[in-house]
């Protein structure tokens, strides 16, 4: 197509339409009508804000999913995905509107990693709703497309389910090796840190032939443990026996950085049930008896009990 074939009010544009000549391309103009920079009144016959400016898909790790929306078992690698259809030279900015935690730990936001493609992953650790936001911008650093979000529901449907995630005011180096803390979850005939029997699941017991013997549907399993802060330390128990089991935080090394204050979720079902903020750490070997989950009622009750020299490890 060329000039003559189009109306004469009208010029040829880059992608072969005719458009009104205050259409062309006007470098540096954000707001602008520029066909190739897929703005969303655009003049693309084809729909092009669709195609130039996607939602980007994001889908957990060996899944299929081309929607801008996903639910996720927690420890997912997250796979966002906002290539576009055409060749315009742009670039991908991606960053979190909103994670697990983000109003009290900001320390929680998951590293993104951004690849030139368009593409970017992240790990989704804790429960939760991650939002994540996509701008496209040209060459010159304007963005070409209306900003774009996508989003990953973080979920179990484990019958019980324990999160812990905890900040240190005093590691003013975020980047050092902050404190250690350790989430316990015990049976009813257990003991605090005792692995023998393994009736107290830690990361020194990561599971336990609970329930039905030689049956693992119905034992514990730390998910995840991590010698350094925020966590998230998390225990899943996806099948339990109709008994109260306890939850306890210990600090097993403060690192010299002094009190840790943690949070404590629990999820029934996979929905939150019981959440347990700003628990004060203040130093190594202390514990602190969090609650019991009572999983014949689906219930928890609050102990509160803190102990100071409480285990020799
Ligand atoms: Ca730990
Ligand atoms: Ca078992």
């Amino acid at each position: 197509m060329s000039d003559s074939e189009c109306p004469t009010d009208r010029v040829c544009g880059d992608e072969g339409v005719c458009v009104a000549p205050d259409d062309e391309p006007d470098a540096g103009d954000v707001d602008n009508n520029d066909p190739d920079a897929g703005d969303v009144d655009n003049n693309d016959p084809d729909g092009g804000s669709d195609t130039l400016c996607p939602a980007p898909t994001i889908t957990p790790a060996g899944a299929q999913n081309d929607s801008s929306s996903a639910s996720a078992l927690p420890g997912s690698t997250i796979r966002l995905d906002g290539r576009r259809d055409d060749d315009a030279v742009v670039t991908y900015q991606w960053r979190f509107v909103d994670f697990p935690y983000s109003e009290t730990i900001a320390e929680l936001e998951p590293k993104l990693v951004a690849h030139a493609n368009g593409t970017a992953d992240f790990k989704a650790e804790a429960l939760g709703l991650y939002t994540v936001e996509l701008e496209v911008k040209d060459a010159n650093g304007a963005s070409v497309c209306p900003p774009t979000t996508a989003q990953v529901l973080v979920e179990t449907d484990d019958q019980i389910y324990v999160e812990l995630v905890w900040e240190t005011p005093g590691q003013t180096d975020k980047d050092a090796s902050g404190p250690d803390l350790e989430l316990h979850y015990k049976h009813p005939n257990g003991t605090w840190a005792q692995w023998d029997p393994p009736l107290d699941i830690f990361w020194y017991v990561p599971t336990a032939d609970w329930g039905i013997p030689g049956d693992s549907s119905d034992d514990p399993v730390m998910r995840r443990f991590i010698d350094h802060g925020p966590g998230p330390e998390a225990i899943a128990h996806k099948k339990a026996d109709p008994l109260v089991y306890s939850v306890g935080v210990y600090s097993y090394d403060d690192k010299d950085f002094g009190p840790s204050f943690a949070t404590v979720r629990v999820y029934l079902d996979g929905e939150l049930a019981d959440e347990v903020p700003n628990i004060e750490m203040p130093e190594t070997n202390h514990f602190y008896e969090v609650l019991t989950i009572d999983a014949g009622q689906q219930t928890t009750e609050y102990l509160d009990n803190h102990y100071e020299d409480f285990l020799e490890m």
